[in-house]
């Protein structure tokens, strides 16, 4: 069991001033394809909370389009700027954790109040003088990385990829996978690299139809197989799971506490992926993390592209202790030319990152390269 580091009622309450808002383009240094589409640049909604002479960052992790969940950038932006802007204005707000109740009213959207509660926690641990891993109830002085590598154009170049991410040490090869590209390709890895950590994310690529062919996955020792079917279904990853000897692990389908339960009572898999923006925020991941401790089924931290804010809160919340697997939080240099954050995540000859001990997210900001690369801004005052 975590415990955040909560403050005195009363004793903190955090005046803010002005939320802002902004859109960034930022391409990526090579496009990432999964089994619902292609990414070659990415439109970012950052929020920066201002109070008290400091500033709290948050990167909201919804796509441009609803295709890996039903947020985008414009639906973040306008729930935002509408509604949970003016919320967290009114407040009183004096930790991360008053934002589930503060948004409670506001069904769904969890980007976009993941986007707005991180960035209180980030404010937050600036303002009590510790890091954002230590407020979160982290441990980890260092967390375990793993990739994740997109749909090639051919094989050949998958391989490539691959052996350049062993290389370079990464613990863990996480493969997108879907109809077509999936067992050969397996069979090609394994057969060069027989004892690689492999696991494969098909993003809800396969039906039912799929149950035999998908147990033919067992062959290849993956050490899961993410999301195999729809994006919102627990029933049928249960039927699947009982034909598998492969662990399933879901994603999409985990949207909070009482699904993760849901699904491991169920054994609609054996792992979870925990993303802080999928699940509304650090509250509810928490919340996550200790229920699947107490119940022994082991969390991962996944990664949605994310420029150096998003990546270094990830970086803090994969310190939690039962973030036992490598998770998809890689080098900045893998997406990115230029982060807009300083120095830039780094990923060790052995696939670690270093959780920053300094206060805060113990990344700089860089304020300048955000201003260029802003092509939309909105701000909101009392
Ligand atoms: O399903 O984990 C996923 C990227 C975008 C959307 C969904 C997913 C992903 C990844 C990449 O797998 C993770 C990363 O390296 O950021
Ligand atoms: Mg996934």
């Amino acid at each position: 069991m975590v415990e955040a580091i909560h403050g005195e009622s009363g004793a903190h309450t955090m005046k803010i001033e002005a939320i802002h808002l902004r859109e960034i383009a930022m391409p990526l240094v090579q496009p990432f394809q999964t089994s619902f589409g292609v990414t070659i640049q990415r439109r970012i909604l950052l929020i920066e909370i201002e109070s008290d002479g400091l500033s709290g960052w948050g990167e909201c992790v919804a796509g441009e389009h609803p295709y890996y969940s039903e947020e985008t950038v414009d639906t973040a932006w306008a729930i935002v700027a509408g509604e949970l802007g003016q919320m967290l204005l009114k407040g009183p707000v004096e930790h991360g954790g008053n934002c589930p109740s503060l948004f409670k009213r506001v069904r769904g959207n969890r980007m976009a109040k993941a986007s707005l509660e991180n960035a209180v926690w980030d404010m937050e641990a600036q303002r009590r003088k510790v890091s954002l891993a230590e407020l979160l109830g982290g441990t980890r002085e260092v967390i375990g990385c793993g990739v994740s590598i997109g749909i090639q154009p051919t094989p050949e170049q998958l391989m490539e990829k691959i052996e350049a991410e062993v290389a370079a040490g990464y613990q863990r090869i996480k493969l997108k996978c879907q109809p077509g590209w999936d067992v050969k390709i397996f069979e090609m890895v394994r057969k060069r690299w027989p004892d690689i950590a492999l696991s494969c994310d098909a993003n809800g690529a396969y039906r039912i139809r799929d149950f035999e062919h998908l147990a033919a996955f067992d062959e290849f020792n993956l050490m899961m197989l993410e999301q195999p079917l729809w994006y919102d279904d627990f029933y049928f990853h249960s039927m699947l799971q009982k034909q598998l000897h492969t662990p399933v692990c879901l994603d999409e389908s985990i949207r909070n506490r009482r699904d993760a339960l849901a699904a491991i009572d169920m054994e609609s898999c054996r792992i979870i992926n925990v993303k802080v923006g999928r699940v509304g925020g650090f509250s509810e991941a928490i919340a996550i993390h200790n229920a699947t401790s107490e119940r022994g089924v082991p969390v991962w931290c996944g990664g949605m592209l994310e420029t150096g804010i998003g990546r270094s809160h990830n970086v803090a919340l994969s310190s939690l202790q039962n973030f036992t697997l490598p998770g998809d939080v890689s080098a900045s240099k893998r997406y990115w030319a230029e982060d807009v954050i300083e120095p830039a995540v780094e990923v060790s000859v052995n696939g670690e990152i270093t959780v920053p001990g300094k206060l805060g997210r113990g990344y700089e900001v860089r304020k300048d390269l955000i201003e260029k690369l802003t092509v939309r801004r909105e701000t909101l005052r009392p």
